[in-house]
């Protein structure tokens, strides 16, 4: 089994075990949510459901308009029920690396509203570790005029190497959807406190949000080679 077809395999089951009728739902970024929209715009067709769909990215809105599902927003449905969204890692605490697709702080805003968070991703984000598969680093989302200061800073306080994420079909760095610059952190310690280092970093003036989503996915499914998925929660 491919890559796609194991990310689409994990969407599937996720989207049938937490999609309800009148459902309030988070629609993640990157490609493994592909398949789950595809898979909830079957379920809308097929069963006639009602869910609002509320986007976590420029990329998560097109994929709901694109596939014809009713569009919502935060600001008119603040409670979302289930939000199902991608990962870069997994470790063993279900702490989640993401944003390594540049969406991580509408990602979290969308992950804090949300009753249910759950992870879909294929068997090479199932860490034990984070830091042991994926090898980016933490985005972190910056302030532009900022990104030097919070890169030093944060390598005084915990070491390793930090880049300012170049875009690739543009000259110069990726610019996000909401304005600011991406950091990736190659953490040199992999036994740190993950929720004292976001809240550390959290702190640092400029930085306006990091991809490390801690206590906060209560679900994942990672799709197997072999065609089956593996949950943990
Ligand atoms: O940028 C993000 O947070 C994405 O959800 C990412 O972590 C997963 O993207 P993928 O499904 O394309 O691997």
């Amino acid at each position: 089994m491919s890559l796609e077809q194991a990310k689409q395999v994990a969407a599937y089951q996720a989207v049938d075990q937490f999609v309800t009728n009148n459902c309030i739902f988070g629609v993640g970024s990157g490609s493994t949510v592909v398949y789950a929209v595809q898979r909830l715009a079957e379920r809308v067709e097929s069963e006639k459901l009602k869910v609002t769909c509320i986007p976590t990215s420029f990329q998560a809105k097109q994929l709901i308009i694109k596939h014809g599902l009713n569009l919502g927003e935060l600001e008119t449905n603040p409670n979302i029920d289930v939000t199902i969204d991608g990962a870069d890692e997994v470790d063993s605490n279900m702490t989640l690396i993401k944003g390594g697709g540049g969406c991580l702080l509408q990602e979290k805003i969308i992950a804090s509203c949300s009753k249910k968070l759950i992870v879909i991703a294929d068997y090479t984000k199932d860490s034990v570790k984070l830091g042991d598969r994926y090898k980016k680093g933490v985005p972190i989302e910056v302030i532009p005029m900022a990104y030097v200061p919070i890169k030093n800073k944060i390598i005084s306080l915990y070491g390793g190497e930090i880049k300012l994420r170049s875009a690739v079909a543009k000259a110069g760095p990726v610019v996000t959807d909401n304005g600011n610059f991406i950091l990736d952190w190659m953490f040199a310690n992999q036994n740190l406190d993950w929720e004292k280092v976001n809240n550390t970093i959290k702190l640092i003036p400029g930085v306006v949000e990091t991809g490390l989503f801690v206590n906060m996915c209560c679900k994942a499914y990672f799709g197997q080679p072999e065609g089956n998925v593996v949950e943990r929660s």
